[in-house]
């Protein structure tokens, strides 16, 4: 029907019944909703969308320049194939410490909890607001991208601390009973000692120390800050170091600028400074740490600002502004980096009470589940504007291993209820199995890598974390498959371990090969140093956990005799070019994650395991302790519930 409107004429005076007006109305109303909401399915760059549904925070986008792939090839040390990989929790978008729903059971304590909750929560809100008012300049830096924050960031730490298993600090936890273990932790904590007053005397506020020179360095990669420092706040406080954890503290507290401008690697800065901020905050309790993580998670939220919503690998922290690395294969993202971003973004939601960050891995998530995957494999780059795979590199090392390590670690961290992670999981680890996993003709299980379907047998040093990672998921498969994933992952552990005695100096070289006669040894040039990595050791450390195989320990003194005899120098420690060669020449790099993973493993090999429990802790890709949360509707009525 068409109705001509005549000047001076009302509808009602064209004649229209009341039943024909409400079918129009009805009409109109129905064709209006439907125009509106075909907006949302039109591609983010046509005009009316933008017009209609203007983006609070669009970025401009570019591509890495080959500056990026130099600097970021120059890190040498770390190359591409450092950056390893996602995760999350099914349906619910917000969860709440395990803690806090599991301990104090039925007591009149908790009756008494229950009645106070409220107030409680107000308490600390009204505290956390006034310490914010005289809180840096940093922390003030908030709420423009405070996208439907809820700003009650009422988290109760000291209800949270009671809850764990052991307490956090380990002066007095973990010592282990016999005297040579505790003389071996006792060691470790002498190195840690060591690498830390040099970096505070050379290269004090930057990212890292270059021992030789005895200067510091500052690597794009990570900001402009002092990644060792942040890096450091839990190995010392679990080491009982206090002076040198209150050192590191205030200078968080005072000379960490959140303002800076600097460009970094999305990937780092979450697992080095929110990872390394939120165990702090976890550990100790300082608000401060709270504070400020809290003003950093907003600045990663920009990087998300893509059509398919999976990051850009590169951000500038002042300005929002995100791109993808220049060496990156077509602007793609890379797995290992959008995927190793949950654990983080989970407890970001936790303390900041907004559902956003785990939004935006839930997303990632969702992404991944979806797109079809070559063999059940998940290749290592990714557009993030169509959301296809770019290339089929499929990688358990570089560039694809954090991916894996953080699915496992959210189905723990969840508390086991993220059954979505789980699946993931191991759905992956049997496409793994089927088509990565080798056996050397003299016998050694390993890794190789694919490519389009074509393997390169060659295993990263980066991949030897996958025996722990295998170790701590053994459980929790089909249980006819439990002892063959603790065989894989004592046969996995093995191999990395033999990749470092078939070395002159005991040490491990960046990647070794099983073909053309090699077994576990570098057979090119390029591959032969050791820049102080921590996976061997972390596989070590999970392994002794889960077994108390007393070889475990004994590996992890070799490693600490070859260190101390081959990386220690004057002012510090440093990697070695070469782990054939009798005698060494130096990298002049004490790496950040020398201080963050390898000592902490060490550090945790030499104790009991009532020091961080795997019950209480899931370690990020850096190491760093988070504590294990479970889902929930809401913080809110979890408080209450977990008091009834
Ligand atoms: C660490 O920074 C992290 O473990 C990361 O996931 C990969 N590489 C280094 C250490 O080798």
């Amino acid at each position: 029907m068409v109705f001509r409107k005549l000047p001076g004429v009302s509808a009602s005076g064209m004649g229209l019944r009341l039943s024909q007006k409400f079918v129009f109305l009805l009409f109109l109303s129905g064709l209006v909703t439907l125009c509106f909401g075909a907006l949302f399915f039109l591609p983010d760059s046509v005009r009316l969308k933008r017009i209609f549904l203007s983006k609070t925070e669009s970025q401009p986008v570019t591509v890495g320049s080959e500056n990026d792939v130099r600097e970021h090839l120059k890190k040498g040390a770390k190359d591409p194939e450092h950056l390893r990989g996602i995760t999350s929790a099914k349906g619910e978008t917000s969860t709440k410490l395990k803690a806090l729903g599991r301990k104090p059971s039925v007591t009149n304590e908790a009756k008494t909890d229950k009645k106070v909750a409220g107030g409680e929560a107000l308490e600390d809100m009204t505290l956390s607001r006034s310490k914010t008012d005289s809180a840096s300049k940093d922390e003030k830096v908030t709420s423009s991208s405070n996208q439907g924050a809820n700003t009650d960031t009422s988290f109760d730490y000291n209800k949270f601390k009671k809850c764990l298993l052991k307490p956090p600090l380990g002066i007095e936890h973990g010592k282990p009973s016999d005297p040579q273990t505790l003389q071996r932790r006792e060691k470790v904590k002498e190195m840690m000692k060591f690498a830390w007053d040099n970096y505070k005397s050379f290269a004090w506020g930057r990212n890292e120390l270059r021992p030789l020179t005895r200067n510091g360095h500052i690597g794009n990669m990570f900001g402009e800050w002092g990644a060792s420092i942040v890096d450091s706040l839990d190995t010392l406080y679990i080491m009982g170091l206090m002076d040198e954890y209150n050192d590191a503290k205030e200078w968080v507290e005072t000379s960490l600028d959140l303002n800076s401008n600097g460009e970094a690697s999305l990937f780092e800065v979450n697992i080095r400074y929110v990872g390394g901020l939120l165990s702090a905050y976890y550990l100790t309790g300082e608000e401060m740490f709270k504070r400020k993580v809290m003003v950093l998670g907003e600045k990663l939220l920009p990087a998300f600002n893509t059509p398919t919503g999976i990051p850009r690998g590169v951000i500038n922290l002042g300005s929002g502004t995100s791109w993808s690395w220049g060496w990156a294969s077509a602007g793609s993202s890379i797995l290992a980096e959008f995927g190793t971003l949950h654990l983080e973004f989970v407890h970001l939601s936790e303390l900041s009470n907004n559902d956003i960050y785990t939004e935006k891995v839930m997303n990632i998530r969702k992404l991944l589940n979806k797109i079809e995957k070559p063999h059940g494999l998940y290749p290592n780059f990714l557009s993030p504007v169509s959301g296809n795979w770019v290339q089929h590199h499929v990688s358990i090392g570089g560039l694809g291993d954090s991916f894996y390590e953080y699915l496992i670690k959210s189905y723990l961290m969840s508390d086991k209820t993220d059954e979505e992670a789980k699946k993931m999981y191991y759905s992956a680890l049997e496409a793994i199995e089927a088509n990565l996993v080798q056996k050397s003709p003299g016998g050694l299980t390993y890794m190789a890598e694919w490519r389009g379907g074509i393997l390169d047998h060659k295993m990263g040093h980066l991949a030897c974390f996958s025996g722990g990672m295998v170790v701590i998921g053994a459980d929790d498969g089909a249980p006819e498959k439990r002892q063959h994933y603790l065989d894989l992952a004592a046969e996995i552990t093995h191999t990395c371990h033999e990749s470092y005695s078939r070395s002159a100096t005991k040490l491990g070289p960046e990647a070794f090969r099983f073909d053309g006669g090699a077994e576990a040894t570098a057979t090119r040039l390029s591959d032969r140093y050791y820049i102080l990595r921590p996976e061997v050791i972390e596989s070590y450390m999970y392994m002794w956990r889960l077994t108390h195989d007393p070889k475990y320990r004994e590996w992890g003194w070799e490693a600490v005799e070859a260190l101390e005899q081959h990386c220690r120098v004057e002012a510090g420690f440093s990697g070695i070019r070469d782990v054939y060669a009798q005698t060494v020449s130096h990298d002049n790099m004490q790496q950040s994650f020398f201080l963050s993973e390898t000592l902490k493993y060490l550090y945790l090999l030499f104790s009991d395991d009532d020091l961080l429990p795997l019950e209480d802790w899931v370690f990020n890709t850096e190491a760093h302790p988070l504590p294990v949360t479970n889902t929930t509707v809401s913080p809110v009525i979890v408080t209450q519930v977990s008091v009834l």
